[in-house]
């Protein structure tokens, strides 16, 4: 191992259509774009990454472009010629020199684990320390943006024993016609499905008032980032306001952020994403700060494709159960997979690849037929 080098980093943009529009607060996906990264190093090893967001810039400061004209142009030749080993070093050396550009640190982390655990035989979950957990539970988005059809979708998800606990995205809407689309679909599962929102930061303060209280009277069991991402103080008064509990998405990146709200007085829950926090490392820190504060841990995701998932799902599985468990389905949301072996996903949860590095095998000609031609917007 001593002696190998970067040699060589390729990024490519994939998009893969979804199976239904996903509609959120802030955009529709009729696609997911996926940056993968392909990391050559010298003893003839490839590691894998992927970096993914949400509608362009619809959810943050990075798009799938500039996750892959910034990887190429400034943070690539920050690591080719570097020793491929020593992963904190490279992590530090980008940190150095990169400000922000999360998503894309995460996507090469990524990949530089995936190398090191493939040359060492090992997985990355065992490069990590080992796994905790070999099945991890993974709820499932209801986003169709009508009431029936998300209520018919729920019934089917619990009939195939795939999912029993139902995320819904709202803050498009009116509260009081968001509240009734929520209220219609728990009366429908009753006590048979966990149902969350997540409002994407849509409501201020005051509204939010209005809308928790109405959704905690329904028996929804977890809040999602009511209000924007920066109302710290306002998010730390909801959450000592109401029963139900808080979970925080935009507003933590990563241990920070995490300290700076339990330092505010926080407590509830913190979506933890590779993505946001720069990568596994950063995200087990942000995870170690939940743990120590009492708050509850969620595994989260950007909708990521089965690379992305699996670099989520090896972190996760070194963390002790997570009390709100995971919404790691992005595969699940696309027509199709650009890998050889789709990841399994079985009595309410997905197993943890257990080959080498992450544990998955690009399917090469699905690779050239979802690449985008050109590094030009693609709008779907
Ligand atoms: C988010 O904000 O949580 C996760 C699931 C989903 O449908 O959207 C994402 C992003
Ligand atoms: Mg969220």
């Amino acid at each position: 191992m001593r002696g190998v080098s970067i040699e060589d980093i390729q990024t490519v943009l994939v998009d893969l259509p979804t199976i239904r529009p996903h509609k959120l607060s802030m955009t529709t996906m009729a696609c997911q774009t996926m940056v993968i990264v392909r990391m050559r190093h010298s003893d003839g090893v490839e590691g894998l990454g992927e970096g993914a967001t949400i509608g362009g810039l619809a959810y943050g400061p990075e798009s799938p472009e500039s996750i892959k004209r910034n990887i190429d142009t400034y943070l690539a030749p920050l690591l080719i010629g570097q020793p491929s080993g020593n992963i904190h070093q490279l992590r530090a050396r980008l940190n150095r020199h990169i400000r922000g550009n999360m998503i894309a640190k995460s996507a090469l982390e990524t990949a530089l684990l995936d190398a090191q655990g493939k040359r060492l035989g090992l997985s990355v979950a065992e490069l990590l320390g080992g796994a905790r957990q070999t099945h991890l539970p993974v709820l499932w988005t209801l986003a169709s943006g009508d009431t029936a059809k998300d209520i018919d979708e729920a019934q089917l998800r619990l009939e195939q024993r795939r999912h029993c606990d139902f995320k819904l995205k709202i803050g498009a809407h009116p509260v009081d016609h968001d509240v009734r689309h929520v209220a219609a679909i728990k009366e429908a599962l009753g006590d048979r499905a966990s149902v969350r929102v997540d409002v994407n930061q849509a409501w201020d303060e005051s509204t939010a008032v209005r809308g928790i209280q109405a959704l905690q009277e329904a028996g929804i069991e977890l809040i999602e980032q009511p209000i924007p991402a920066r109302e710290h103080a306002g998010l730390i008064r909801l959450a000592n306001r109401f029963n139900v509990p808080m979970l925080a998405d935009e507003a933590v990146q990563d241990a920070r952020d995490g300290l700076d709200l339990v330092c505010g007085g926080f407590s509830g829950a913190f979506a933890l994403k590779i993505a946001k926090a720069g990568g596994t490392y950063g995200v087990l820190e942000l995870a170690h700060v939940a743990q120590a504060a009492g708050v509850g841990l969620y595994g989260g995701t950007l909708l990521e494709g089965t690379i992305g998932t699996a670099a989520s799902l090896h972190a996760w599985a070194t963390l002790p159960e997570m009390a709100w468990g995971t919404e790691m389905f992005g595969p699940l949301l696309l027509k199709d997979d650009i890998v050889v072996k789709p990841l399994n996903y079985h009595d309410f949860g997905v197993d943890l690849p257990t080959e080498p590095g992450l544990g998955i095998t690009l399917d090469e000609d699905k690779v050239t037929h979802y690449s985008r031609k050109d590094c030009s917007r693609k709008d779907c």
